[in-house]
């Protein structure tokens, strides 16, 4: 087993993470900005270096500050959380090159799930659905651009080979505005990314967003666990996410999964990762890859009853996963509401001292949150402060727990999105379930007026 692990993130899932190492037996060294001195897995931890300034680019960012702090804590192995790093082909390159155990999958499958159309290849090749499109980057000439257009069929969507969560995509109605949204989408993506290339799609309108979670090891065993439904967004920030989708089928999750877990044993997957599909209509159409622990990784775990993140450090030690399949139960339902410290209309954050701090608590009640009465949250860094979790034998059991937690709970010297959980949490169409992904957005324009 590692002996010592540095956490290279901060707020709640440097605590998580902080947590099992501990009942790991593994040392946690807390790598912390100049702006994060107060986190509570640094106040924790036995070991804390400060690695930076403020800014995530000084610090979080910072790949040789990270080497360093590990090298002199005599850490064996790195953590990078989600977000920061954690998706950085180079950064588990240099992690591994060093020496050093990098907590997730091996630096080339992280470079191949970077480059979405790759991704998409891989996953063809697998036999997991995949959206009709171009099949790869779009060529220089225009005819045959017009003819990958025709072939799909409009609506289609211009993604960024080297883009995902969102960014630089265009929807193209028609031929007539197809080559000046190519040409504009491809300098979007040069300037953002450093690579130009884009590919299309035929673009779904109203969609859901189900994504499924896997756990390999070193040894070729690859399990599913199901998966979770993460519709509910506003400008690509998931707000709510439940485990498992309303509506999917056993039969819908044992072949989607298996084509999951076939995928990974192709590309020599190793650690937690999520395939990300769009649904309509019955079908699911795989979009992404994301090879990191993801933030709603709590739902799967309260209906699964694994433990991701101590799977992840067991697996990135060398161990086998110990359990097949077969032996994956899954129980009940989860739901979780993203508290952020944001402005409730304007969404704009809302850093500043926490006054006073009463999670929740109760049967099937979790709270994932590194916040407590006193601390200040900075203004670098995103604005989710906690992450709260309601489980249940049944959807309603879980969202009759998740209304009365969020009644009970109080963050205050802060402004939060509790309220807007509330309301949600009583929304018609949230509670019949299986809403798309412009769901919340329509509801937030409703809402206004
Ligand atoms: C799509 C799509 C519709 N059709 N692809 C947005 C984030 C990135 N991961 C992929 N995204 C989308 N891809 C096709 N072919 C709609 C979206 C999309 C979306 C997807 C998941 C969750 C929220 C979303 C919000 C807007 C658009």
């Amino acid at each position: 087993m590692i002996e010592k692990l540095l956490i290279a993130n901060r707020g709640e899932i440097a605590l998580r993470i902080l947590r099992a190492c501990r009942e790991l037996g593994i040392q946690p060294v807390a790598a912390y900005s100049a702006a994060d001195r107060d986190l509570k897995h640094v106040l924790l931890a036995d070991e804390a270096v400060c690695i930076g300034p403020a800014s995530a680019t000084g610090s979080y960012l910072n790949m040789a500050a990270l080497m360093s702090a590990a090298e002199v804590t005599n850490c064996t192995a790195i953590h990078p959380g989600y977000g920061f790093l954690s998706e950085n082909a180079d950064f588990a390159e240099s992690v591994e090159r060093s020496g050093f155990i990098f907590v997730g999958p091996t630096a080339d499958v992280i470079r191949i799930m970077g480059d979405k159309t790759a991704a998409i290849a891989e996953m063809k090749a697998a036999g997991v659905p995949c959206v009709p499109g171009s099949d790869g980057v779009l060529p220089d000439d225009e005819d045959q651009i017009r003819a990958i257009a025709q072939r799909v069929g409009y609506p289609v969507l211009i993604k960024a080979a080297a883009g995902g969560g969102g960014r630089g995509m265009h929807v193209v109605q028609s031929e007539a505005s197809l080559i000046s949204s190519v040409n504009l989408a491809r300098q979007e993506a040069a300037a953002a990314f450093g690579n130009g290339a884009v590919f299309l799609e035929k673009f779904l309108q109203t969609p859901r967003h189900i994504e499924f979670q896997v756990l390999a090891d070193n040894h070729g065993n690859v399990v599913h666990l199901g998966e979770r439904d993460c519709s509910l967004q506003r400008r690509h920030q998931k707000v709510v996410e439940e485990c498992p989708a309303p509506g999917i089928t056993e039969a819908q999750r044992e072949e989607i999964g298996s084509l999951c877990v076939e995928a990974c044993k192709r590309i020599g997957y190793r650690g937690a990762g999520t395939f990300e599909f769009l649904y309509e209509n019955g079908s699911f159409y795989f979009i992404e890859m994301n090879t990191r622990i993801q933030v709603e990784h709590p739902v799967t775990e309260m209906v699964s009853g694994v433990d991701l993140v101590r799977a992840q450090l067991r697996v990135a030690s060398g161990e086998p996963l110990g359990f097949t399949q077969d032996d994956v139960c899954m129980r009940g339902h989860a739901i979780e509401c993203r508290v952020n410290a944001e402005h409730p209309r304007s969404f704009v954050p809302s850093p500043g001292e926490i006054r006073m701090y009463h999670p929740p608590g109760g049967p099937g009640i979790r709270v994932d949150s590194h916040l407590y009465s006193g601390y200040r949250v900075p203004p670098h860094y995103d604005s989710m402060v906690g992450k709260l979790i309601a489980h249940g034998d049944t959807r309603e059991s879980a969202l009759a727990r998740m209304r009365q937690a969020l009644s009970e709970m109080v963050v205050e010297g802060i402004q939060t999105n509790l309220e807007l959980h509330q309301q949600i949490m009583v929304d018609p169409g949230f509670v019949a379930g299986g809403v798309h992904i412009h769901h919340l957005e329509t509801l937030l324009r409703q809402w206004l007026d």
